[in-house]
């Protein structure tokens, strides 16, 4: 599921009786024509002098900013104007989390864009604030682990720039590593590309090579612009008078383009291309989901000639806004005559798929538990081009999900209360380890605990279709797998 953050405000508002000057402390604020969702009367950027009218409840203001009354959000206006290098000092207060010092220091490079101290804080809590995101922020993604060649281990930077950002689709890249920790960001057109994950040296293949595994990925929602600018990448320009997709999307401080309606405008002509209102576009193999029509939001991921006929492109997804669906993807794009096309929903994924090029064509790749699948947009629909089933690990030893859901419908009871106990020496000292399943209904997979002979427990392994004992061991244990290929080492403790 798609994370949305926000350049949220963190002042809180003081309703000094004496004074009713209040400015915009976050990045920027769109007053509202109305309360709640509604027409945008203007974009207020930080600092912007508003005279306060009214407190309508505990969180609206009606205010006049610019010559114009309308409400904002009570917690984004602050008594004080916001300074460069009060903001520089706030950032560095304990207590903030790594987005909190993130917003402070966007703000302060938005009053002042070539103030290096600024520029060299929020490039800096930028990166904090991806690497706070790891390792945890899985998020449901698929932790498989894969290999790259590379010619030797100081070159593992660029070969892992290389594998998510070739230097053909992507202008500029970025790849910073922490220990075993790393944040690759690249960009392309007026998009970042964000991957996390872990890396580590292969102990497969050739000397250099390197294993990693990506543990999250996303098209950036954050304020592009200024974050490329601090990094030193260089962004297209926002096309004039060419093509060029918006939404009625009021997700106010974000300047990713969410929302219920994919329009089109060209010059002075405009055409809506997707209305979610009034019809909801079909899913894979053509049905449409009207059990979704209303919880529907559309993201603007990317905009690009994906299929190489003169005209703009663009990859959308389908957020239904809850946990019981993966998000799915769609291309929209116009024919030469003028007509909006707007493609099946082609993949439903939890998470976007890696930018690549497939036949010298943009080419989408996901990625989930069984291998990956590349598409290309083609003829107005997303093709399915490639598909790479990831190789089923032999195992010495290994136990289903599908035998214990039918354990569980012999003894009819519950998978979750069916409790199965197997036991192997994992490092054959003659005395079994324990592995202790029971069913994990919502993944409709293994929860397993591992345990030594006296009962320790040494490590847990949940959601997989199979867990299995591999033959090949790490420190003196057998290596563990779940699925087809996700491999779970012992570190020496336990196993992660
Ligand atoms: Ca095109
Ligand atoms: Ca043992």
């Amino acid at each position: 599921m798609m994370v949305h953050i926000y350049f949220a405000g963190l002042l809180a508002l003081s309703l000094g009786a004496s004074s009713k000057a209040q400015f915009v402390q976050p990045i920027e604020l769109n007053l509202m024509q109305e309360p709640q969702r509604s027409a945008i009367l203007a974009n207020l950027p930080i600092g912007t002098q508003c005279e306060l009218l009214q407190k309508v409840d505990s969180y609206w203001l009606r205010v006049r900013c610019k010559g114009l009354e309308g409400y904002v959000p009570a917690e984004h206006l602050g008594p004080e104007k916001p300074e460069v290098e009060k903001l520089l000092k706030t950032v560095k207060k304990s207590g903030l989390d790594a987005r909190e010092r993130l917003d402070f220091a966007a703000r302060a490079v938005t009053l002042s864009v070539g103030h290096s101290r600024a520029r060299a804080a929020l490039k800096k809590y930028y990166l904090d604030y991806q690497f706070d995101r790891l390792p945890d922020d899985s998020d449901g993604a698929f932790a498989a682990e894969r290999h790259i060649e590379c010619s030797s281990p100081s070159k593992s930077n660029e070969c892992l720039s290389d594998a998510f950002f070739p230097r053909s689709l992507f202008a500029s890249r970025l790849l910073e590593r922490r220990g075993s920790l790393f944040i690759g960001v690249g960009a392309r057109e007026s998009f970042l590309y964000v991957v996390r994950g872990t890396v580590r040296p292969s102990s497969i293949g050739t000397a250099g090579g390197i294993s990693f595994v990506v543990h999250s990925q996303d098209f950036e929602d954050l304020d592009v612009r200024l974050i490329a600018d601090v990094l030193g990448f260089k962004l297209a320009s926002e096309p004039g008078n060419t093509v060029r997709y918006v939404s009625d999307g009021v997700r106010n401080f974000s300047r990713r383009k969410t929302g219920s309606r994919l329009e089109l405008i060209e010059g002075e002509h405009q055409q809506v291309l997707v209305d979610l209102d009034n019809h909801v576009p079909p899913g894979e193999g053509g049905e449409i989901r009207a059990d979704l029509r209303g919880d529907l939001l559309l993201d603007l991921l990317l905009v690009d000639d994906f299929d190489q006929d003169g005209r703009d492109d663009a990859l959308v997804q389908v957020d239904n806004g809850g946990n019981h669906f993966p998000p799915g993807y769609l291309f929209a794009s116009v024919s030469p005559e003028g007509k909006p096309v707007v493609s099946k929903v082609f993949h439903d994924s939890s998470t976007p798929p890696l930018i690549g090029e497939t036949e010298g064509r943009l080419s989408f790749t996901f990625i989930d538990e069984n291998g990956e699948k590349v598409f290309v947009l083609e003829k107005g629909e997303g093709r399915l081009v490639a598909e790479r089933p990831y190789p089923v690990l032999e195992t010495v030893f290994e136990y289903t999900a599908e035998r214990l859901w039918k354990v569980a419908e012999d003894r009819a009871t519950s998978p979750g209360e069916t409790k199965q106990t197997l036991k192997y020496d994992l490092d054959e000292d003659g005395r079994p380890e324990i592995i202790e399943c029971q069913g994990w209904e919502r993944w409709h997979g293994l929860l397993c605990e591992i345990y030594r002979a006296n009962r320790k427990l040494i490590g847990t392994i949940g959601g997989c279709k199979r867990v299995g004992v591999l033959p090949q061991k790490t420190r003196g244990m057998h290596d563990l797998v779940c699925d087809k290929n996700i491999v779970s080492r012992w570190n020496g403790t336990l196993y992660p």
